[in-house]
């Protein structure tokens, strides 16, 4: 053939319908929002005057002479922040309270006027000198809500605001994420003024102004907020998005801070207007601020992996929070948890089963357009199938039986969100059977299920708003979480151990011998043991470490006028005492010789015990003292307290609380006995 027969050949090629990419299906994302997506994982820091105050919403008539972190260093937060896999990070530079953490020439309520580096000080400055030492991109968390600034809800606090904002986006370099808080709860110091200011939260701020500005200095940015423009809070503060989670919104019926946000909007809208995908934010402590008496709260290795399941895999991204301490420093605990969650994850990912599989699919569009383009780690690459074929499937075949527990899905988002319900099926004697199904995908969709296996498996596409259009799949074996079993007791006295991984069993002894009984049912228990437990993964033969519990007398008979909660054996709920004393019936007469107190678990704690005093008594009217103390750091340290006494026989006990550590009515989560010396 000559050249030019080639060159028409190419041509007619060329103009094919079924090579020309399917339309897209609006709305679509900006390329901002293409850029930002591909992040995927990042990090919060709330560090400013509430870490000092110990609270976490300041009032505002805080003095800069409290913000003194003792041994600063931003690189710690960066370093922390990049092992872990994150790919940047958003910090507090003005929260509720107003005080800014750089030299603002609009206020003196900033670090100018702190002790800390002799007032020369700049937070932002060091903090984005740390981030891009580190790789890591650069965020901005700034507050709109401010209950410092005398001018709050006046005009002229708005034009404050954007000078600011024009400081913090001039200054600093290039920042990928503008972050503005909705919450607003009207009353502050004001400039001394001390009242309530509401605002309306729809018109005050005048947000496209606001916008435009951040547009015109920061073109990349994202502007977060509860109504986007760019990206929306995903409603919640657990890091959970939806099994459902579009990335579609109806924008123009949502703003910052409305009421019906959460249950209303959240989860995006199939028909929405705008692409404005959604964030999972969300602590690793319950606070978002530093408070000593949480430092036995850092969420755990199967907390975080269940977060990053419920965001990331369900086409949101996260941003993780660390309160950063007094210090300036990521705790320790912090960031042991958050490295482990970077290598779970890694270690989970690591190797796409599919990877040596065959491809084939129900349909294809074309040469550009192949099931392979599924398998080859480039996103931009997609398969489709000719317009029409909703119903579109893929198929893989191993060669061998291959075992797996895990799915990951992507769409093609430039051209829009489509998958509305998919399934994943396995090739059996009995023919094709289900593993597990999922409604929309969006830019990443996982879905976890207990081991399979296979040597053939497909997932059929069986509803959405147009053909599906996949960049990616992924098969993987997820290695189960080798931790101890979560442990729980109901008041009736049943332990229940629950696995921290579905693959895993579980192992248990009462009497101190090793773990050797498998557990399969709730354990009763009525008398004063030590449970030993851990979890194994039968495949491996590999054990977890220990979960030891000294376990009493079950409180099935126990009773106490008003204050069931703190014997329920719930350590999330709580009683509280008016007058200052807990008096329980234990039912009948025990050998009592030690007592145990755990203070509240809320989030916002309150009347702790620190100075009591523990009274037992035969009959309920004649009491006897038998031990008198201090609860030390409980303030700090809020966990289970264990104050043992010489042994008595008594039915009645009671515990009076002579002094609580904020002078409010005394609080219990549970009060238990111990019966064994
Ligand atoms: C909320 C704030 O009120 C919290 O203090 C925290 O900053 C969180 C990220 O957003 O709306």
């Amino acid at each position: 053939m000559n050249r030019h027969l080639w060159l028409l050949v190419f041509v007619l090629l060329a103009c094919k319908p079924d090579i020309s990419p399917p339309e897209p299906v609006l709305p679509i994302p900006s390329e901002r929002q293409i850029e930002w997506q591909r992040l995927e994982y990042y990090g919060f820091v709330h560090f400013n005057m509430n870490t000092f105050s110990d609270r976490e919403w300041g009032f505002g008539d805080e003095s800069p002479e409290q913000f003194n972190p003792t041994d600063l260093d931003a690189r710690q937060w960066a370093r922390i922040a990049s092992e872990a896999g994150m790919k940047g990070l958003i910090i507090t530079a003005k929260h509720h309270d107003g005080f800014v953490l750089w030299p603002s020439a609009y206020t003196e309520h900033s670090v100018n006027n702190s002790p800390w580096r002799d007032g020369k000080g700049d937070l932002i400055q060091e903090f984005v000198e740390a981030c891009r030492e580190y790789g890591l991109k650069v965020g901005i968390y700034y507050s709109p809500w401010d209950r410092n600034h005398p001018d709050y809800g006046k005009p002229e606090y708005i034009t404050y605001m954007r000078n600011q904002l024009s400081e913090l986006l001039t200054n600093y370099g290039d920042i990928f994420e503008v972050w503005f808080d909705g919450a607003n709860g009207g009353d502050g110091w004001y400039g001394g003024a001390n009242e309530t200011r509401k605002v309306d939260k729809f018109s005050y701020y005048d947000w496209h102004t606001t916008h435009q500005l951040v547009r015109d200095l920061q073109p990349n940015a994202m502007l977060f907020s509860d109504a986007g423009p760019d990206v929306r809070w995903v409603g919640n503060e657990h890091g959970f998005a939806y099994e459902t989670t579009w990335s579609n919104l109806y924008r123009d019926s949502v703003y910052a801070g409305m009421p019906e946000y959460s249950e209303k909007w959240a989860t995006g809208q199939e028909n929405g207007s705008h692409w404005v995908p959604a964030e999972s934010d969300v602590s690793i402590r319950p606070g978002w601020y530093y408070h000593a008496y949480e430092d036995h709260k850092v969420k755990t290795l199967d907390q975080l992996v269940e977060i990053y399941y419920k965001s990331i895999g369900r086409n949101s991204s996260l941003l993780i929070n660390f309160p950063v301490d007094r210090r300036g420093l990521i705790h320790e605990k912090d960031e042991e948890a958050i490295l482990a969650l970077g290598k779970k994850i890694e270690q989970d990912f690591e190797f796409n089963l599919l990877g040596e599989s065959e491809v084939s699919a129900s349909g294809e569009r074309g040469r550009s357009f192949t099931a392979q383009n599924v398998l080859d780690e480039e996103y931009e690459s997609y398969w489709t199938v000719p317009d029409g074929e909703h119903k579109a499937s893929l198929t893989f075949d191993f060669g061998i039986e291959t075992t797996f527990n895990r799915l990951l899905v992507q769409e093609f988002t430039p051209l829009g969100q489509r998958v509305k319900s998919f399934v994943l099926e396995k090739e059996s004697e009995e023919g094709w059977q289900k593993i597990a199904e999922g409604t929309t995908i969006g830019y990443k969709r996982i879905l976890q299920f207990s081991d399979q296996k296979a040597r053939k498996v497909r997932i059929r596409f069986l509803d959405g708003k147009d053909i599906p259009v996949i960049s990616e799949v992924g098969l993987y074996h997820a290695t189960p979480m080798l931790l101890p079993p979560k442990f729980t007791r109901e008041k009736s006295g049943l332990v229940r151990l629950v696995p921290a991984d579905r693959d895993l069993q579980v192992y248990y002894s009462l009497d101190g011998s090793e773990p050797s009984i498998l557990y399969e049912n709730p354990i009763p228990v009525n008398s004063a043991l030590t449970l030993r437990a851990l979890s194994k993964n039968p495949k491996t033969g590999k054990s977890s470490e220990e979960l030891r519990e000294q376990l009493d007398i079950s409180k099935e008979n126990w009773s106490s006028e008003n204050l069931q909660q703190a014997i329920d054996e719930n350590p999330g709920s709580y009683a509280t005492a008016d007058p200052n004393i807990f008096q329980i019936d234990l039912g009948e007469s025990y050998p009592l010789s030690g007592f145990t107190y755990l203070p509240m678990q809320a989030r916002y704690p309150s009347g702790f015990i620190q100075k009591y005093e523990f009274e037992v008594s035969a009959d309920g009217e004649n009491w006897q003292a038998v031990a008198k103390g201090e609860f030390s750091n409980i303030a700090n340290n809020p966990i289970l307290q264990e104050v043992r006494f010489e042994a008595k026989p008594a039915r009645y006990i009671r515990l009076i609380s002579q002094q609580t550590t904020d002078g409010n009515a005394s609080t219990a989560a549970e009060i238990g006995v111990l019966t064994k010396e």
